[in-house]
């Protein structure tokens, strides 16, 4: 190990920091997770978690229970620190800073000469260079690689996390890394950090390139996904099973179409596009295209639901995550499916979510919607939407049950019946 990262510091404790504070924590390093939500913060504190993702909530219980992995809502000295904290958009599809500003300006008064900064979260071309700028502002007794000094007191580096919700703990370890540093210096004290505890290989490169490596991984899978909702909708036009089309293209060698659904969401896919977008709109008409063919889906699934189910009938929503075996509600199509079905529809919403306990307030507030096993839900309904194809769902032999249904399956789930 290292005898230079004898304290790491983890900034955000969402669905990347904390599992990769718990990672760090488990080879026996010395973690502070910071969080601005103090409830967060005393959950993981008792050795708890606060998110669903396989096997997380083993691996922080050993780690707090060994005293390696500490939580606080304010950062403290550490040798290095991890920003992982959500960058979002506004209503107008710009980025939003605002949470990477605050840690940044937050972490600034305990940085020391030595340190090294790496920001995780997927950020806006040139984002690395205006944190070096947040820093050297508030410190300007330290120096930063933003400026000539080649061998600056702070090291900063950006390597995009790029671990899949679901295998978290399983990518985040066996994921090659790509490491921008601001300097040369700044990528491989930052390879020295991932060395701890990654075993994929890591490439360096520069901030902007590192910057835009993610946010093009992101929207080509956008792209990608929008081919398959628009083949979805050509194929409802005429009339034709757009399961079997696409698995029977899919056997050319050369073609791979992905999955049509209801919608794109989770907070990466259907944000990080918008940040390519801002720095370049002129030239990014398809990705733009793709962002708009995967945000109407959702209302047109609306209008079949609608179009289906009689007036006053039950209808049972299948899923509310935005994809399987997760219980992120976070720009889920399915959640603003249902939400905007329970305000349309007169009759009752029977709503099945394996991953989640109650309804989210926006269900809550609407009468008719009601949270049930999905069995019941299923038996009870007149129509069936499926909106997302947990294991659940899928695992059940639901063959007589469905029978004399109307199914709407926005995932392929049941894809003779569709
Ligand atoms: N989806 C489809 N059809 C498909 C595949 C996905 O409709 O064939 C939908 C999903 O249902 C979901 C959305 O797309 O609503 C996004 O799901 P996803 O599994 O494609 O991706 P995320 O958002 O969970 O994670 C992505 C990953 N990026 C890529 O695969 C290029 C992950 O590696 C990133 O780390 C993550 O974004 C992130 O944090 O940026």
């Amino acid at each position: 190990m290292s005898v230079e990262f004898n304290k790491i510091s983890v900034i955000g404790l969402g669905y990347v920091g904390l599992p990769t504070a718990a990672v760090i924590a488990n080879r026996g390093i010395d973690v502070l997770g910071v969080d601005v939500n103090s409830e967060t913060v005393e959950t993981i504190n008792r050795g708890d978690i606060h998110i669903v993702e396989p096997d997380l909530d083993i691996l922080v219980r050993s780690a707090v229970s060994s005293g390696k992995l500490n939580a606080a809502i304010a950062p403290k000295p550490a040798d290095a620190f991890i920003i992982a904290v959500p960058t979002p958009f506004k209503v107008d599809h710009k980025p939003d800073l605002t949470f990477l500003e605050q840690a940044t300006k937050a972490l600034a008064p305990v940085l020391a000469k030595g340190n090294l900064v790496v920001l995780e979260s997927t950020s806006p071309v040139g984002t690395t260079v205006q944190i070096a700028e947040w820093l050297a502002k508030a410190r300007p007794d330290l120096s930063f690689p933003a400026s000539e000094e080649s061998n600056p007191d702070i090291n900063i580096a950006h390597s995009p996390e790029r671990v899949l919700p679901g295998r978290v703990l399983i990518e985040l370890v066996d994921n090659d890394r790509v490491i921008g540093g601001l300097s040369d210096m700044c990528s491989q004290r930052a390879r020295d950090l991932y060395s701890l505890f990654v075993n994929g290989s890591c490439h360096l490169t520069n901030a902007r390139t590192a910057e835009l490596v993610k946010l093009a991984e992101n929207a080509y899978r956008d792209t990608n996904i929008a081919f398959a909702n628009e083949m979805s909708l050509v194929c409802d036009k005429l009339n034709i099973n757009v399961w079997q089309m696409i698995k029977l293209a899919n056997l050319h060698p050369r073609v791979e179409i992905l999955k049509p659904g209801p919608g794109v969401g989770g907070h990466c896919i259907a944000v990080d596009p918008w940040f390519i977008v801002e720095s370049a709109s002129e030239q990014t008409s398809l990705i733009q295209a793709s962002r708009r063919v995967n945000d109407s889906k959702p209302n047109w699934v609306i209008e079949r639901a609608l179009a289906a189910a009689p007036a006053n009938s039950t209808i049972a929503c299948l899923g509310l995550a935005y994809k399987a075996d997760i219980d992120d509600l976070r720009e889920s199509p399915a959640l603003a499916i249902v939400e905007k079905l329970a305000a349309q529809h007169e009759g009752e919403i029977l709503v099945a979510e394996p991953n989640i306990s109650d309804l989210p307030a926006s269900l809550a507030a609407h009468k008719n919607v009601t949270l049930l096993p999905f069995e019941k839900a299923v038996q009870n309904a007149v129509t069936v939407l499926l909106l997302t194809d947990h294991r659940e769902f899928k695992s059940t032999d639901l063959t007589t049950v469905l029978d004399g249904k109307k199914i709407i399956d926005t995932r392929g789930v049941w894809p003779m019946r569709s």
